[in-house]
């Protein structure tokens, strides 16, 4: 039988990404958001076995510098920091307002949109300031979220969801977090600041990327490995 070969400096022992779950049963939620975390947790409450760690448990978290270029690659970022931080299943979320009059900003900026220590009420102003004078024809939008699971050698699968709605004329609703007091849903008639949350948790960008990261989750293979 010939001799296992040595892998040699630096390979990276490829561990299906289904060990870290099967074995260890947690999944970490790298993000520092609140609202993302209540939104996490209504959607993942019921996958048999899991359980979700939130960040806040580990003391000293490395700071994550947001500097990709897209969702995905803040996302990516995210999840395998944490997870080569923490040796668990981590799962990041990075989403934002996608505006077409305004060329899809603030897009990856959407968090730090009108200044480091902006607020919410801020950044929506910005936004609203920004559409003044814009017809209700183009005031197309929406909400983007990009999810990335990674265990801690490094192997990532992401998840998508979208969001469409337009721009409205003013803040209005006081539920849900960002920009949801400018984001208008035609269909319901109301902002995504006036739905009840489990309606947003129905309907909303990060509940589409959620519902496909939880099948992903629940559809893992004894001997393979998560599939997109
Ligand atoms: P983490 O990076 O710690 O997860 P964050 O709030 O900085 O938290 P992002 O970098 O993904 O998250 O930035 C997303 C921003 O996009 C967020 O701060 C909001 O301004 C906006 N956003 C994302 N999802 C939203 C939602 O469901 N409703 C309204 N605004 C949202």
């Amino acid at each position: 039988m010939p001799a296992a070969r040595d892998p040699g400096p630096g390979h990276r022992q490829r561990i299906p990404l289904n060990h870290w779950l099967s074995h260890i049963m947690k999944l970490v939620i790298a993000t520092n958001n609140r609202n993302k975390i209540i939104e996490i947790q209504d959607k993942f409450e019921d996958v048999p076995g899991l359980e979700l760690v939130p960040l806040g448990r580990y003391p000293d978290p490395p700071e994550i510098v947001e500097d990709g270029e897209t969702f995905r690659d803040n996302a990516e970022k995210k999840a395998r920091g944490i997870a080569a931080f923490t040796g668990h299943l981590s799962m990041a979320d990075d989403s934002g307002l996608v505006i077409d009059a305004l060329d899809g900003r603030p897009g990856v900026y959407s968090a730090r949109y009108a200044g480091e220590s902006a607020t919410d009420e801020d950044r929506n102003r910005t936004v609203l300031d920004e559409m003044r004078g814009v017809p209700p024809a183009q005031r197309a939008a929406r909400f983007v979220c990009v999810i990335a699971i990674c265990g801690p050698d490094g192997r990532c699968v992401f998840t998508e969801g979208e969001c469409g709605g337009v721009i409205a004329e003013e803040i209005k609703g006081t539920r849900g977090f960002g920009y949801d007091p400018i984001f208008f849903l035609p269909g319901r008639g109301m902002t995504m600041a006036e739905l009840p949350l489990e309606e947003k948790n129905r309907i909303s960008h990060r509940a589409k990327a959620l519902e496909k990261a939880r099948d992903l989750l629940m559809r893992m293979e004894h001997n393979g490995d998560l599939k997109a």
